[in-house]
């Protein structure tokens, strides 16, 4: 029997409480709740998960080094300053203040000076609201990824950074998709730091990883590989074409793989296969996963009908690979069974 798998998380995902996504036009109750970490901490203790802690590494250094200088500092001063900014008037009693976009940019080069203006430049869709203390529990979210890759650098094999905020849909400077700071980015960024060559990442979440493919898809030294929902179907929409291999010295080093809805687990396991062995003609010295459940059958915003079962499948064939590996959680908003597929896949590893 393998070593237990170590978990790390963040109280500040308690403090993070999106109440509405704004969908064409109407505020409707936020997927990206607060119960989905509770339910997951939940499952992993009740099934016998002891090594859970709570992250105490400062994760800027690496933040700054994916993410755009002006684009931090937006999120920053927008989130300090939430409260005071939004005025009492309309805001109904219960309601959490937040900000969202408006007017995007409409020019190639866009120069936002106003507070609107840079609303629009920095945030690409009005799932993703800004809250007092947002851009602190955003970054708290990418210190827990740091913190599970330096167990990986210290010697642990497979590690789970239970990241909420997720990350995958945040570029070097936009936020979306219920993502601020990209998680898999930052730790992908640290481990390179921390003398890896070469990393690769593994985004599994139904919706594209836009967020990594961007903020890697000129580089050679990460490489990204994403199964997803085709964005003739699925959000984000506008990323996540078969033809996007990459660019410059990143040409190659991204693989997506768009599939219509309905997959079930052996469709998508004849794909994960392909990954697999892109990833393993890779010679990473370090696999991140950016692990999204809501390609589960059951998840309310999903297309996909994986079973909880196949993730386990899932883990044990990534683990396979016997590549040290951090996962990171993204989506998954199908609440009740969250915490189950994470356990099923957290085991699948385990079973190696
Ligand atoms: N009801 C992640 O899974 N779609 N983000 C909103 C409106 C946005 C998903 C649909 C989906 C974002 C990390
Ligand atoms: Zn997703």
């Amino acid at each position: 029997m393998t070593q237990e798998i170590p978990v790390i998380y963040t109280e500040a995902s308690f403090s993070h409480r999106p109440q509405y996504e704004v969908f064409r036009g109407e505020k409707e109750p936020h997927a990206e709740t607060v119960e989905r970490v509770e339910n997951i901490l939940q499952a992993l203790r009740a099934s016998g998960f002891t090594h859970i802690n709570t992250t105490t590494i400062d994760g800027m250094p690496w933040i700054e080094q994916v993410h755009d200088a002006a684009y931090l500092d937006f999120l920053k001063q927008t989130s300090d300053n939430v409260d005071a900014s939004v005025a009492d008037k309309g805001v109904k009693p219960g309601d959490v203040k937040a900000i969202y976009p408006s007017v995007h940019p409409y020019v190639p080069n866009p120069r936002a000076t106003n507070p609107l203006a840079e609303r629009g430049k920095y945030m690409f869709d009005m799932y993703t609201p800004i809250m007092q203390g947002t851009y602190e529990v955003a970054v708290e979210s990418a210190a827990c990824a740091v913190a599970g890759a330096k167990l990986l650098k210290d010697g642990e094999k497979q590690v789970y950074a239970l990241t909420r905020p997720p990350g995958h849909h945040a570029e070097e400077a936009m936020m979306g998709g219920y993502c601020y700071i990209n998680n898999a980015a930052v730790a992908a960024q640290y481990l390179r730091s921390a003398g890896a060559d070469r990393v690769a990442i593994f985004d599994f979440d139904i919706h594209h990883g836009n967020g990594t493919q961007n903020i890697f898809y000129g580089r050679d030294d990460v490489f990204f590989a994403s199964i997803h929902a085709s964005p003739d179907i699925k959000f984000p929409f506008y990323t996540g074409y078969e033809d996007e291999h990459g660019e410059g010295d990143g040409a190659g080093f991204n693989y997506n793989i768009p599939l219509p809805e309905g997959i079930d687990d052996a469709t998508y396991d004849v794909h994960v296969a392909k990954v697999l062995k892109r990833i393993r003609d890779f010679h990473p010295n370090y696999l991140v996963v950016s692990a999204g459940f809501d390609t589960h059958a059951k998840d309310p915003i999903g297309a996909f009908r994986l079973t909880t079962d196949y993730f386990g499948k899932l883990g044990k064939d990534i683990a396979s690979l016997e590549f040290p590996t951090l996962t990171v959680q993204e989506g998954g908003y199908a609440t009740d069974v969250l915490g189950e597929n994470v356990v099923s896949y957290l085991k699948g590893f385990r079973e190696r």
